[in-house]
């Protein structure tokens, strides 16, 4: 197999020595570009340690030392991108782009580029920004987080994160981490431009700047023109990014280091002055095949291959180098061998640093490190009492879990200013279950922000919203529309602090409107009862309440953890329960509660389960609607059949509370788990398993789940379901 590393490596050392140097493009001084030899070496230097870490990946994969070589070689102008903005300028970025992150560390003294991402290639535990977990670009004081492997899904959160920057200018708190004129970059290729992800972020960021919100950003499509295999139609990123409402559009001949450069400068300036976004086309090559073992030639006829070779980058900025009388031809190929030599000698020394090699290494930083802040406020009383104004006659009454909730909302977001509330309709309208009701009027725009409808923005300016410092609390309107989102909380929110060894992290509490039994509403996607992609995300906190009470407590609890620790949590609110009042007959106002007034109030901490009765005959396992259905069917069993029993509300589904759960069935003689979810996949299933192996010989055991089918309209709604009737059922088959 023909090796195109050591053909274009060897094109570069051949046209560099015979002076066979590709024609200047850019016609500008280094003068007017505001460069000088320095500078322009210095680029230069950049560009050719990108090159050669490429290199010097295949070699190590060749001996078995490296991991997964996705190179940069074609896309070292970069190096100009960067030498544009400024350090504090948050950077999300292309696989591609090993030069963006070597010329910014030059902007911060005692970096060192080349170990650090030798160090990521031979997934060494001291790498220092993923730890050994993947070979990421990322460094926590070059403002660049780490980006996953999948394309294109972290653009959301680049729009999240610019339009935190106007947000925290206008309110500026505390907690700030961008500066007020910092701007953010996001770059990405040809092919994952098309990507709904990337169509949907850059919709969001038109749509807000074409309403005058600011929106800093820069979008750079790196185009080589092809994405694996897939061509780009040529002319299809002008043609489709170039006349978009409130999107401005540069291109630059991303071959060129001098167009790059003074084009990525007028970029920054237009930028940062007017503070909307912008669309940098940058068209450069593809050198190599996409990465490991992938072999161009499979689908690219030699004539491709050898004119993108002859369009290398590096062979321009030789040219404007030699051109201008600041290297001659023997000085840059000194710098691009002692650069090789210099990264074979440093990555002799990374293949011996430290692997990882326990399950407990590797695990360490899904779960961010906790801080050392004491989030309790206490909220002024007389602040509280204007917030609340009538409201506060009414919390002497008890309430249902709607109201419980916005009251908890509002006390929560003027004990902490950096909460944010983002979502569908949470605005004026207050949610369609009006839980967000006068949070609008209340607190203001700043801090109930209306979104447009794109689940995946939602949650990409949540995670945009944490890297700058805020608490976010996004909503999902219903639990089915989490679905076409799901990546930015799966992918992203959730794997952060995991990629980043627990120096990214964000924070946030995603509020989802969810689960059956709606009545009059309905069909599948308001009743999606299944939360089985949410159970096994690692690090990942799920709260689901079952009475308005629980619901305000724990909210506070996540709210603690968010803060104090980092996480993120989904707090699934089950729909049918919010306007719920009575328990067991029309009017008993039993499942109504009265408001915990803060700061008195203690929360209900993770992990910490609620118990009703202490019955020995039968203990059911519940949560959510099925554990209100257990209440009615427990007055029925210790009436009618005088069945002993006590309840479990488990309340948090992950982590599952197993050591309260298994204190709190001791000396039952019965265990009944009544799970609303879809039995595939649902919580009963890890119930199950953890009873199974843990309870004594002779304990009987059975499930009630719903069926594994989608919610149908009207009075069908629920016959899938499990109902109070087929608990009693189930109850005496277990104690007869
Ligand atoms: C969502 C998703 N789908 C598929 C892939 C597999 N994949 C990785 S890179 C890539 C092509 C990307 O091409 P382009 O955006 O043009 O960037 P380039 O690699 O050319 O720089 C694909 C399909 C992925 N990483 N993520």
């Amino acid at each position: 197999m023909i090796d195109r590393t050591q053909i274009v490596h060897q094109n570069f050392i051949d046209r560099v020595t015979h002076a066979d140097l590709p024609h200047i493009y850019s016609n500008i001084s280094l003068e007017e570009n505001n460069l000088n030899s320095c500078n322009l070496i210095e680029l230069f230097e950049s560009q050719v340690l990108s090159r050669q870490l490429d290199r010097t990946a295949k070699k190590l994969q060749a001996q078995g030392e490296g991991f997964y070589t996705i190179g940069s070689s074609g896309h070292e102008n970069m190096a100009a991108v960067a030498a544009a903005f400024r350090l504090t300028d948050m950077a999300f970025l292309h696989y591609r782009d090993a030069a963006f992150q070597i010329q910014r560390s030059k902007q911060l003294p005692g970096q060192t580029p080349a170990w650090d991402m030798l160090l990521g290639f031979t997934a060494s535990a001291d790498d220092p920004i993923s730890g050994g977990r993947h070979k990421v670009l990322g460094s926590l004081p070059l403002f660049i987080p780490p980006q996953t492997s999948t394309i294109a899904s972290h653009l959301p959160k680049s729009v999240g994160t610019a339009y935190s920057i106007g947000l925290a200018k206008r309110r500026n708190p505390k907690h700030k981490v961008l500066p007020d004129d910092s701007v953010v970059l996001c770059s990405f290729g040809d092919a994952s431009a098309n990507h709904s992800t990337a169509l949907g972020a850059i919709n969001t960021a038109s749509w807000t700047s074409y309403q005058n919100v600011p929106m800093p950003l820069v979008f750079i499509c790196e185009d080589n023109g092809i994405g694996i295999s897939t061509r780009t139609p040529e002319g299809w990123i002008e043609a489709a990014f170039s006349a978009r409402p409130g999107l401005k559009y540069f291109s630059c001949n991303g071959l060129d280091v001098l167009d790059t450069y003074q084009t990525a400068r007028e970029v920054a300036r237009y930028v940062r002055k007017t503070r909307k976004p912008v669309f940098l086309h940058l068209r450069c090559v593809r050198l190599y095949g996409h990465a490991g073992a992938d072999t161009p030639s499979a689908y690219l006829s030699r004539q491709e291959i050898e004119t993108a070779e002859r369009k290398d980058p590096l062979l321009h900025t030789a040219a404007v180098l030699i051109e201008t009388d600041i290297l001659s031809s023997t000085q840059i190929l000194d710098i691009y061998h002692e650069t090789g030599e210099r990264l074979s000698r440093i990555a002799a020394e990374a293949i011996k640093r430290p692997k990882l090699t326990t399950p407990e290494q590797v695990m360490a930083s899904l779960i961010p490190p906790a801080l050392t802040t004491n989030s309790r406020i206490k909220s002024d009383p007389e602040q509280r009492q204007t917030l609340f104004g009538r409201d506060i006659g009414e919390m002497k009454k008890p309430q249902h879990m709607a109201r419980l909730i916005s009251w908890a909302l509002a006390d929560l977001m003027l004990e902490h200013e950096q909460i944010i509330l983002a979502g569908e309709d949470v605005g004026p309208k207050g949610g369609v279950y009006n839980v967000t009701s006068k949070l609008h009027s209340r607190f203001g725009a700043n801090r109930v922000i209306n979104t447009l409808l794109d689940e995946q923005s939602i949650l990409g300016l949540a995670i945009g919203l944490a890297h700058n410092g805020f608490l976010p609390i996004p909503e999902i309107q219903f639990l089915a529309y989490l679905h076409n989102a799901e990546d930015q909380l799966r992918g992203e929110a959730a794997t952060l602090s995991f990629f980043s060894g627990g120096q990214y992290t964000n924070p946030m509490i995603i509020r989802i409107a969810g689960l059956g039994y709606q009545k009059g509403f309905g069909g599948h996607f308001h009743n999606d009862n299944s939360l089985a992609v949410l159970r096994d995300i690692p690090g990942l906190i799920i709260a689901c309440p079952g009475n308005g009470e629980d619901a305000v407590k724990m909210l506070r609890e996540c709210v603690r953890l968010a803060l104090e620790e980092q996480r993120v949590i989904v707090f699934i609110e089950p729909i049918a329960l919010y306007m719920t009042r009575d328990l067991h007959s029309s009017g008993d106002g039993l499942w109504t509660f009265d408001y915990p007034v803060p700061p008195n109030s203690a929360p209900i901490s993770l992990g910490e389960i609620g118990l009703y009765g202490d019955g020995k005959e039968l203990a059911i396992i519940s949560y959510a609607n099925g554990y209100y259905l257990s209440r009615q069917a427990e007055k029925i069993l210790s009436t009618k059949h005088a069945i002993q029993i006590r309840l479990i509300d488990i309340r948090w589904l992950a982590p599952l509370p197993e050591k309260a759960i298994l204190n709190a069935i001791q000396g039952c003689e019965n265990l009944l788990i009544v799970d609303e979810c879809r039995r595939t996949g649902s919580q009963s299933e890890a119930l199950m398993s953890l009873l199974h192996d843990k309870i004594n010989p002779g304990t009987r055991l059975l499930r009630i789940t719903a069926e594994d089918s989608f919610i149908p309209l009207g009075k069908a709604a629920t016959v899938t379901l499990p109902d109070r009737d087929n608990i009693v059922q189930a109850a005496l088959e277990l104690t007869r």
